[in-house]
C-alpha cells in the first residue's frame, strides 16, 4: 500500500456456529419487510430517522466522498407539495390525463400485480417522507465543484441500510419512485448538481394494510447465486 495515515481494525471472533445464526437470524428478519402502501398516521420518533440515516450514513462511497444527502420531511405542507407534483408525474405514466400512459403496455403490464395506480395517498398520511439525493458533484467539500465516484453504487447501498435500519426498528417503508421527481429538488431546496433517487416513505402500517401476494414470490437462492 502507498503511505497513509491508518489506524487498527478488528472484529470480534466468531465461532462459526455462531456465525451462522446470526447471519441467518438477520436474514429472517429482513425477508420480513415489505413495501408498505398503505400507512397510518401513527407518529414515529425523530429519533429513529436520525439513527436511520446515520447508519446509511455510514455506508461505503466512491473515494468515501459520501454523495448523498436525506431531506427530512415532516410537515404536512410539504408532503402535500410532493403529494401533488408526484401525482401530476404518476398521472401521466398511468395513462390518467386523457393521453397515452408514458409508461408503455409492457411495463403497465409488468405492474399490474402491485396493483399501484397515480394515487398516492400514502405521501400525506405517513409522518415522514426521507428524499434521497445523489450528489453527481461535489466531494466532501459538498460545493458542487468537484468529482464524486460510483455515486449510483454508493447511494444504492445507503438505501438499503437506511432500509434496514427503519426495519429494524419496526417501521415499515416504502421506496417510492415518482417519474420524473426533478420537482423533489425544487421542493426540498436541493442545489442542481444533486439529483433525486428516491422518496422513502416511513410510518407505521394502517389497521387494514395490504401487500401485494405477488410482492412475496422471492427467487431461491439457488437461481440468484453461483459458486465458482
Ligand atoms: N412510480 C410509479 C410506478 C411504479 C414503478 C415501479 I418499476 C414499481 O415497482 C412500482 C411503481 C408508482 O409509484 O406507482
Amino acid at each position: 500500500m502507498n503511505d497513509h495515515d491508518a489506524l487498527p481494525y478488528t472484529l470480534p471472533s466468531l465461532h462459526d456456529a455462531e456465525a451462522i445464526a446470526r447471519a441467518r437470524a438477520l436474514a429472517d428478519r429482513l425477508r420480513e419487510r415489505r413495501s408498505c402502501r398503505w400507512f397510518s398516521d401513527t407518529p414515529v420518533p425523530r429519533e429513529v430517522i436520525e439513527a436511520a440515516i446515520t447508519a446509511a450514513g455510514s455506508a461505503p462511497s466512491g473515494a468515501n466522498h459520501q454523495p448523498w444527502h436525506f431531506a427530512v420531511v415532516g410537515s404536512p405542507e410539504t408532503k402535500r407539495a410532493i403529494r401533488e407534483a408526484a401525482e401530476a408525474e404518476e398521472r401521466r405514466f398511468y395513462g390518467s390525463e386523457g393521453d397515452d400512459a408514458k409508461a408503455g403496455a409492457e411495463w403497465l403490464a409488468a405492474l399490474g400485480p402491485l396493483g399501484t395506480d397515480a394515487d398516492k395517498p400514502f405521501l400525506e398520511t405517513a409522518p415522514w417522507l426521507i428524499v434521497v439525493f445523489a450528489q453527481r458533484k461535489g466531494g466532501i467539500a459538498e460545493d458542487g465543484t468537484t468529482q464524486n465516484y460510483y455515486v449510483n453504487e454508493s447511494v444504492g447501498i445507503a438505501c438499503g441500510m437506511l432500509l434496514a435500519t427503519l426495519h429494524e426498528a419496526g417501521v415499515a417503508t416504502l421506496t417510492h419512485t415518482p417519474s420524473p421527481m426533478g420537482f423533489l429538488r425544487r421542493v426540498c431546496g436541493r442545489p442542481d448538481w444533486e439529483k433525486p433517487v428516491m422518496i422513502v416513505v416511513v410510518g407505521h402500517p394502517a389497521p387494514d394494510a395490504t401487500v401485494p401476494a405477488h410482492a412475496l414470490i422471492k427467487k431461491p437462492l439457488e437461481q440468484i447465486a453461483s459458486w465458482l
